[in-house]
């Protein structure tokens, strides 16, 4: 069993920052769970242009507020508190930060390894590591 605390991990490797995003990596490929689990804030106001094109993501929303945008459809969705949303299509969107900053609790498959930065697309590259 492994027990992992948000204030643990705050101030080290596996805590990674973007512009317009913080992200706590509490679960990575290298825990065996077989997907990657993080606590990640959006700014109030911020705005990024995602696509996860080598993963899927789910995203629960705990705090803050914001919007989703899929970049599909044009569809706009709130985010607020007890929303989820799931990429299940690899879909392009925009997700931007309300009024106050968002919390979200995200799981990806396949798990992200470590430092993983957004490329000019919004996506990261895929895992080509061995197991
Ligand atoms: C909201 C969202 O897409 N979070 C993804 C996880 C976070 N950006 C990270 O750990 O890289």
């Amino acid at each position: 069993m492994k027990i992992v605390r948000v204030q643990d991990i705050m101030g080290t490797e596996r805590e990674v920052t973007g512009p317009g995003w913080t992200s706590r990596r509490m679960l990575l490929k290298k825990d065996g769970m077989g997907f990657s689990f993080h606590e990640t804030i959006i700014p109030a106001g911020a705005e990024l242009n995602l696509w996860y094109k080598h993963h899927l993501e789910a995203v629960y929303c705990v705090a803050g507020n914001g919007t989703i945008t899929d970049k599909a459809t044009g569809e706009t969705h709130d985010i607020s508190d007890g929303t989820l949303y799931a990429l299940d299509k690899h879909d392009q969107h925009t997700l931007r930060g309300g009024t106050e900053d968002m919390r979200l609790i995200c799981a990806f498959n396949p798990p992200v390894t470590g430092r993983e930065v957004h490329d000019e697309d919004g996506a990261y590259l895929p895992d080509t590591s061995e197991d």
